[in-house]
């Protein structure tokens, strides 16, 4: 199962031209197969520092990175909620997602139709916002008509479930996101918590789900009034905040490494906007990552809290099924000691048990029996 998030927004804002540079961006690390799984649905390797660093002090060639995939979703229109130009099919696809990056317009070019006819990206993104909380809110109604049932039967759990349910309403009727909760640290409704708010997981919503704005501008670095307005707001609803010039990362992912380069030198950057996007995409997901080295050095992506066991079990099935235990030593050990010899010398080569959880940067063999 790999992680992913789905770019949203109006029509015209630059989804599907980030999408495609983003697709593009592949080329860079051509030693591993990424694809495009269907038109609208793409697979990335992770920028990862850490395993450049990891091959050169174990002398390892061709590393495996990390993959996040990114899903190019229709653009939404007012009206979604109520099935408006194909709203429903569109909002069922932001909910199969992990993460949400909602792209606004901040490009002017009068050559592409604007569809609420001029820039105004707050009011952009509340249109959108509108049809997700509508969305959502639609989802909790109809679960709650089925509990009330049970809940008059003396049902204890369906009865406080309902009770969530109702908080969570009243949170959409208010015009707030149900992530709010969680981003602002429980500003907004002190009755109701995580743990409540992650029992509602299975219903896919969407407000829930970590939400970056995305602002597509016409130059790199522009910090015009325009980014400014989307950033208040992102920063305003604990939501992540970044600003892109899509149509020339597309442009520079069509260049070769060298070019590239060059460009990202003559502008004054350090990395590409499309890097950027795709560690910030990661970060949200809140995932950590493992590596691999025993054979091909190779990073993994694990929920935070996962144990050994089951991150055997992303490797091979029969290396969970056969586990026994995991030898088990840091990044940042490695880095400092400079080799496994000497990791092993000063004693911090850990055996680690099954139910071990595993850390970020943790670099794992795995020790199996079948
Ligand atoms: N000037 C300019 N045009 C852009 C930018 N991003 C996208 N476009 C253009 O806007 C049009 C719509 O872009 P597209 O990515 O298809 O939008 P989508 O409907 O959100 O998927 C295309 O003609 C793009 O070339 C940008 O950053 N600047
Ligand atoms: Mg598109």
């Amino acid at each position: 199962m790999g992680f992913n998030a789905g770019i949203i927004g109006l029509p015209n804002v630059g989804k599907s031209t980030i999408f495609n540079a983003l697709c593009n961006a592949n080329a860079e690390m051509a030693s591993y197969p990424f694809c495009t799984i269907e038109p609208n649905r793409g697979v990335v390797p992770v920028p990862d520092e850490r395993l450049t660093k990891i091959a050169e002090i174990l002398n390892k060639e061709n590393p495996i990175p990390t993959k996040i995939e990114f899903v190019d979703i229709a653009g939404l229109v007012e009206g979604a909620s109520r099935g408006e130009g194909l709203g429903n099919k569109f909002l069922s696809n932001i909910r199969d997602v992990n993460a949400v990056i909602h792209v606004v317009r901040c490009f002017k070019d009068p050559n592409v139709a604007h569809v609420t006819g001029e820039l105004d990206p707050i009011r952009d993104i509340e249109i959108v916002n509108t049809e997700l909380m509508l969305s959502d809110m639609e989802i909790l109604e109809n679960a709650r008509i089925k509990l009330e049932k049970k809940a008059k039967s003396g049902d204890k759990e369906a009865k406080s479930r309902l009770s969530i349910i109702d908080k969570c309403i009243k949170i959409l009727n208010e015009g707030n996101f149900l992530n709010t909760l969680e981003l602002t640290g429980g500003d907004i409704n002190d009755d109701i918590n995580i743990n409540d708010l992650n029992s509602l997981r299975e219903y896919g919503l969407i407000t829930l789900k970590p939400v970056l704005y995305l602002a597509n501008t016409d130059e790199v670095s522009k910090i015009d009034e325009c980014v400014r307005k989307v950033s208040d707001y992102a920063a305003k609803t604990g939501a992540g905040f970044m600003a892109l010039a899509g149509k020339i990362e597309e442009e520079i992912s069509e260049l070769s490494e060298d070019e590239k380069g060059e460009y990202l030198e003559v502008m004054g950057l350090e990395e590409s906007g499309l890097k950027r996007l795709i560690k910030e995409a990661y970060r949200m997901l809140n995932l950590i990552t493992f590596y691999t080295a025993a054979t091909q050095l190779q990073a993994w992506t694990l929920k935070r809290g996962s144990t050994a066991v089951e991150a055997a079990g992303k490797i091979h099935t029969d290396f969970a099924k056969g586990f026994v235990k995991a030898e088990v030593y840091s990044y940042d050990d490695l880095v400092k000691e400079g080799s496994e010899a000497r990791l092993r010398e000063k004693g911090k080569i850990r055996f680690e048990g099954k139910s071990y959880v595993v850390s970020d940067g943790d670099i794992i063999k795995f020790h199996f029996n079948l």
